[in-house]
């Protein structure tokens, strides 16, 4: 009778484990659109609507391909609302023999389905996601027996094991890491090309009402929606880049313009994250372009760091150690997540900048995450759960495994170091040097105290001071307590009364 294949929202590949296995003549595929999923956290209305729609237009992609499709759809009137619920339900549908999942890239999802299998009448098998790099396994040999784990080893042996960059054993260009290049702050007027934009086809305007009518009070702009949501669309955004973006991603990665939300990034991850484009293919793409002379090194360095680097990194971190990850908070932050996360009306231009870009794009790059809306809520002291929850409903490219430690670990240092040796702490002049937003605030980022001074100036020592017992030891961070300590009384005592003052404003009372 055949298997019943389950994908799910972000394995929309014929290349994924239990797709790639199956035999259309015999088996049947499940997708299903729940409330569980859709649900679980405010998620942003466009990375729903990016989400159903790529869902169903590769579901048409497998039925023109001649697989037997059940697709179950929001508003069926039968759903019972979880994926596990959906596979019970299609079993009864059609018998199957064995129900067979490539393995969620979610724990919670992995958990529930490990509880289904003891329910189902018939047995349910979890195929390895080989979609990435590093096997979890291997991960796991890898930590196995490191005092500290750091990206940059986890990297080099990444560059060894898929020869990306590698002239026989060496890095190409003789180095390994060309970051040191890659912080040019803005240039006055810089203009960048901007993502590829699509038009919204007949299934996507369906979706785009259906996502209207049932997430009235989800986060975000639903329209206009322009993210590709085919395989050809995703691979059409990633060319667009590779010719309009990567020779100067690796100068500006870390720059910040008002105005320019994308900047010369590729804003493809909720592309790769749901399986539309491969990263394999992405990274000898851009590998390709520079052997080419299209891009300079420090750009194609830049950009596959980042793919075998850090997304595979983090996923590694992401499995090794949760369930207990998530629960970690090293630093006690205890401080709900201000309102304005929610709205962007805040008179700190970074921060308004940041959040209202990404209630409008689902997007942000990666210092506006890490620098501004992350550094801003750990100098507060907010609970890093909180925070979580937040990265994981506004993007579009959310999804915890790479999420979660993103933000407990590298933004909140809420695992004590493991996944970074020091918080990614900053006062206003970090800002200042990256991006042109103190220009149009009402703060002044040069004040270090008084009513005008920049709040991240005074909360980035308060946060230092603060925490001296849990960061006081870390040597990285043995220079900035020396400086502090040089400073005099009377000006540290301005500070710490300051932060007091705009952490009770912000929080109310008893929260700092
Ligand atoms: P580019 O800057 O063009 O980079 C190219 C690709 O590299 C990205 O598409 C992505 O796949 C990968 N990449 C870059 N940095 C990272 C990283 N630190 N971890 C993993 N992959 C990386 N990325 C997500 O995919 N999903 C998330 O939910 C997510 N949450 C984050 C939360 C915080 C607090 C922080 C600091 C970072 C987070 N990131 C997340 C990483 C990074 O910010 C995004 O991958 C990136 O901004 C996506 O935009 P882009 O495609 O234009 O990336
Ligand atoms: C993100 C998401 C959303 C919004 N909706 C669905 C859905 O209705 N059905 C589905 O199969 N998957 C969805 N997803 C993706 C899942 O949440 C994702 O598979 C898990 O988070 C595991 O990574
Ligand atoms: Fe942000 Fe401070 Fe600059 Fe204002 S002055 S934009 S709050 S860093």
């Amino acid at each position: 009778t055949g298997r019943l294949i389950l994908v799910l929202g972000d394995q929309l590949s014929p290349a994924a484990a239990a797709l790639r296995d199956g035999d259309p003549a015999r088996d049947r595929v499940l997708m299903a659109e729940v409330m569980g999923e859709a649900t679980y956290v405010r998620h942003h209305k466009k990375k729903i609507a990016f989400v159903f729609s790529a869902m169903r237009h590769f579901a048409a992609e497998l039925a023109a391909a001649g697989w037997a499709v059940d697709y179950v759809p929001l508003d069926d009137p039968d759903s019972t609302g979880t994926l596990a619920g959906e596979v019970a339900r299609a079993l009864d549908r059609h018998p199957c023999d064995r129900v067979v999942v490539t393995e969620p890239g979610e724990w919670r999802v992995l958990a529930d389905l490990a509880a289904l299998r003891n329910r189902l009448p018939v047995p349910l098998d979890l195929w390895e996601d080989d979609r990435f790099l590093c096997p979890r396994a291997d991960f796991a040999h890898w930590a196995a027996g490191r005092r500290q784990m750091r990206m940059e080893h986890f990297y080099q042996d990444m560059r060894r094991r898929t020869g990306l960059l590698m002239d026989g054993a060496a890095p190409a260009g003789g180095r390994w890491n060309y970051d040191s290049e890659n912080r040019k702050p803005p240039r006055a007027g810089v203009s960048a090309p901007g993502p590829a934009r699509f038009p919204v086809d007949a299934t996507t305007r369906a979706v785009l009402d259906l996502v209207a009518a049932r997430f009235p009070d989800h986060v975000g702009d639903l329209e206009p929606f322009r993210f590709g949501v085919t395989r050809a669309q995703a691979e059409e955004a990633f060319d667009h880049f590779v010719e309009t973006g990567l020779a100067r991603f690796g100068a500006y990665q870390d720059a910040m313009v008002r105005d320019e939300p994308f900047l010369f990034h590729a804003v493809i991850a909720q592309y790769l994250n749901v399986g539309l484009l491969d990263p394999m293919a992405v990274c000898r793409r851009v590998e390709a372009a520079w052997r080419a002379g299209a891009v300079p090194l420090n750009a194609a360095e830049g950009f596959i760091r980042q793919i075998i680097g850090w997304r595979e990194y983090v996923r590694g971190i992401y499995w090794l150690t949760m369930p207990g990850y998530i629960e970690r908070n090293h630093l006690g932050h205890t401080a709900p997540l201000p309102a304005f996360y929610w709205t962007g009306e805040t008179d700190m231009a970074c921060l308004r900048a940041c959040i209202t870009q990404t209630l409008r794009e689902a997007y942000a790059h990666h210092i506006q995450r890490l620098m501004v809306t992350g550094n801003f809520a750990m100098l507060a002291g907010v609970d890093p759960k909180a925070v979580h929850d937040w990265y994981l409903a506004v993007y579009a490219d959310a999804y915890e495994w790479v999420e979660l430690p993103n933000t407990l670990g590298m933004s909140q240092f809420a695992d004590g170091g493991l996944l970074g040796s020091k918080p990614y702490a900053a006062g206003g002049n970090y800002i200042n040097r990256m991006s042109d937003y103190c220009s149009g605030c009402r703060y002044k980022v040069k004040d270090k105290t008084g009513p005008d001074a920049c709040p991240f100036n005074v909360l980035y020592w308060d946060f230092l001071a603060r925490h001296r017992d849990a960061l006081g030891r870390n040597p990285r961070l043995g220079p900035v307590y020396r400086t502090w300590d040089r400073m005099d009384e009377d000006h540290r005592q301005a500070v710490r009364r300051d932060a007091g003052v705009f952490l009770e404003r912000l929080h109310g009372p008893k929260r700092c």
